[in-house]
């Protein structure tokens, strides 16, 4: 092996029971432990300012005798826990409910209690495996907000989702808040700063328990697109989350409590949206379970004309799709209904079975 860090984006995907008979006869390597198989990988050497790309088979991966590689690999290939208590053998959704009044695509729809409360239950008889409670917009533009306003929005909205079927997820880059909402019931902590905002927020995920969403974001939700610049937005942002995961296992948060997501339009262009969403199969190498936030997001309405976030759902399914093609775990959406929809259709289309 040449000098650099290594990178390894799985190609070549294989579902069903030909992957596998691949992975049995050795010509492939399974995904994250999950069913889907991949038989070639680039591999990729350097830094995000330069870096240097080859094309390997599943075999020949197998075969190098390079420790960095082999961690990699065993990384990319094993099987991931269960994340709050969730399977993950298959994509889960995570459904979205904002109690603001200025979230970009349903802000001010669920702002009352009561109507999140309803709005919530409903996801999850839609098949929401988690439900996503947030009291602050990080929309870009969005100007912060206090933490008492933020807690007396959502706290009511908790408790009174106690019971609910979905596992509880807690959107907040406040300590207070992740603390109140563990209290309530809360299982997950999903966090667009990955606990850098507030970093108080590492000791209360490990006191409490919660487990943790840890997002990537390029400057704050204010100023976040007004020139995000990277040399390479794909290694920039792995390197990012590797280094967040590491600060979260030093404060005590096990490895098996922690997601991790590219954040899609957190400080990116379109060009760097599609590019991580192109290698999305590269984050297995961070070993934790990929969450990846599409829907009705301002990139979609640049690729595909949808200027109303609520007209976007069709390019939210198709990003949807993409990411569970490439073994994404979970996937946060607002339509769960039509979400669910399209990723049982995939799914059964492309492993051959309803099941
Ligand atoms: C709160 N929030 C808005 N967009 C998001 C995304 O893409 N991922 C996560 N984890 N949270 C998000």
């Amino acid at each position: 092996m040449a000098d650099g860090k290594l990178y390894l984006r799985p190609i070549g995907f294989l579902y069903g029971p030909p992957a596998d008979a691949a992975v049995e006869d050795g010509l492939a390597l399974p995904l994250a432990g999950g069913p889907i198989a991949f038989t070639s990988a680039v591999l990729i050497e350097g830094d995000p300012t330069n870096s240097r790309r080859r094309l390997c088979t599943a075999q020949t991966l197998k075969e190098v005798r390079d420790a960095e590689l082999a961690a990699m690999l065993a990384r990319v290939t094993a099987p991931r826990p269960p994340f709050a208590g969730l399977s993950l053998a298959r994509p889960i959704l995570m459904g979205i409910v904002n109690v603001t009044p200025d979230s970009f695509s349903d802000g001010g729809l669920y702002d009352e209690t009561e109507g999140a409360i309803t709005q919530a239950a409903e996801l999850a008889s839609e098949g929401a495996a988690i439900v996503d409670i947030g009291g602050e917009s990080t929309r870009p533009g969005a100007d912060p907000v206090e933490h008492d306003e933020e807690l007396s929005r959502v706290v009511p909205v908790l408790e009174g989702l106690a019971g609910s079927p979905a596992v509880i997820s807690i959107d907040t880059r406040k300590s207070t808040v992740a603390r109140a909402a563990a209290k309530a019931g809360a299982k997950i902590l999903n966090d667009v700063s990955a606990l850098t905002y507030d970093p108080a927020c590492l000791d209360v995920a490990a006191e409490t328990g919660l487990d943790v969403v840890l997002m990537h974001a390029q400057g704050e939700p204010k100023t976040m697109q007004d020139n995000p610049t990277y040399n390479d937005v794909v290694l920039e942002v792995f390197d990012y989350l590797e280094g967040r995961i590491e600060a979260c296992e030093k404060a005590g948060i096990a490895r098996s409590r922690i997601a991790a997501d590219p954040g899609l339009g957190f400080g990116k262009t379109l060009a760097h949206n599609l590019a991580l969403l192109a290698n999305l199969s590269l984050f297995h190498g961070l070993g934790v379970p990929i969450l990846v936030g599409a829907s009705r997001k301002r990139f979609i309405g640049g690729v595909g004309q949808g200027r109303d976030p609520r007209l976007r759902e069709p390019g939210s399914h198709a990003a949807a799709i993409a990411s569970a093609t490439q073994g994404v775990q979970i996937l946060r959406v607002h339509d769960v209904a039509g979400s669910r929809q399209a990723l049982e259709v995939w799914r059964a289309s492309m492993f051959g079975t309803e099941n």
